[in-house]
């Protein structure tokens, strides 16, 4: 006998209402909260289970894991769960505690959702094999043909704006793709709206082969250009080859100069710079350190000093675009917009 159960929560949070569903699809990274109704069930068991059988091509635990039948995969068969049912837990209902809840409540909370309309800026991502063709599988995946780099930020993102992301599968396998720092609404899929048990907050969502998923998300805290945020693949293997990117939230696209009040009032000059530039204080100052950042909050330019002096020059190779000279001097954090026009 199959028994329905309640699914009350995705990712991010509560339902609007559960939903009574038979199955299921839950990718590697979503999460679900479900109620049982196991009145009348005291000393009954209930099987949770696997309806692999049920996958379409394309999906790994499927009979076949492409999106094509010719797409093999090394060592994914002779594995007896491939394709098949099979029980994954077995619960046994004893007695009915002495306040149980017995009711499926009818309403839980206000999901609210951002409309495609609020979004400032669409971001077009897409899902690859590192090699095209029907061995595609045996390989390496990417986000947007560009393997992870530690050195590289891949967007940057300004604080507060609501964003698309629209993510096409270009590849012969689904994969859940994963992003940190918020919480998004699913818009659609190939252009159609999701299931009710997508309709929540989530952060993980499934891409099958060949589909376009749109999530809208709205950046509104903890921005920091220095410390990224990633997004990836949540299949592990696939991650850990390289299916990984990652953005940074700033205040400001445009850099801006910040001063604090205090005593030391330094320059840069000349501004606009090319190949060097020098620093010049109002006095003498125990100049810590300096460090230079582009726009996208890596740090291209970094030198200690330890001798007390009013002027410093700086020679570096650096291409032009903005930057952030950031200064440590007596203990105080100095920042100034610098321009380097090659
Ligand atoms: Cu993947």
């Amino acid at each position: 006998m199959i028994r329905s159960f309640y699914q009350i929560a995705s990712d991010g949070g509560l339902l609007e209402k559960p939903i009574e569903l038979t199955r299921l699809l839950l990718s590697p990274g979503e999460r679900a909260e479900v109620l049982l109704d196991l009145s009348e069930m005291a000393g009954d068991s209930i099987k949770l289970m696997s309806f692999a059988s049920e996958l379409p091509n394309g999906i790994y635990g499927a009979a076949i894991p492409g999106m094509m039948a010719q797409m093999s995969m090394t060592g994914y068969n002779p594995n007896p769960l491939n394709g098949a049912n099979f029980s994954m837990l077995t619960l046994n209902v004893i007695a009915p505690t002495s306040n149980p809840v017995t009711v499926i409540p009818s309403s839980l909370v206000t999901v609210k959702r951002l409309n495609a309309s609020d979004a400032n800026l669409i971001r077009n991502l897409t899902l690859n094999p590192a090699s095209m063709g029907m061995n595609q599988l045996n390989g390496d995946f990417t986000i947007s043909n560009t393997p992870f780099d530690m050195n590289t930020i891949n967007h940057t993102i300004r604080l507060n704006d609501t964003e698309i992301w629209s993510i096409r599968n270009m590849s012969g396998i689904a994969h859940p793709f994963h992003i940190h720092d918020v919480q998004f609404n699913i818009l659609d899929r190939n252009g159609v709206a999701p299931s009710a048990s997508e309709m929540g907050r989530k952060d993980v969502v499934f891409i099958k082969p060949q589909e376009t998923v749109r999530f809208i998300a709205k950046f509104d805290n903890f921005s920091d250009s220095i410390t990224p945020y990633m997004y990836h693949c949540h299949l592990l293997t696939h991650e850990d080859g390289g299916m990984m990117g990652q953005f940074v939230v700033v205040e400001n696209l445009e850099v801006a100069d910040i001063f604090k009040p205090n005593k030391i009032k330094f320059k840069v000059y000349p501004n606009p710079a090319s190949d060097y530039l020098n620093i010049n204080f109002n006095k003498i100052v125990n100049l810590e350190s300096i460090s230079i950042y582009d726009v996208r909050g890596a740090r291209v330019f970094f030198e200690e000093y330890f001798e007390p002096a009013r002027e410093y020059k700086l020679n570096y190779d650096l291409s032009s675009g903005y930057y952030r000279v950031h200064v440590n001097a007596d203990t105080e954090h100095f920042i100034k917009k610098l321009l380097i026009n090659n």
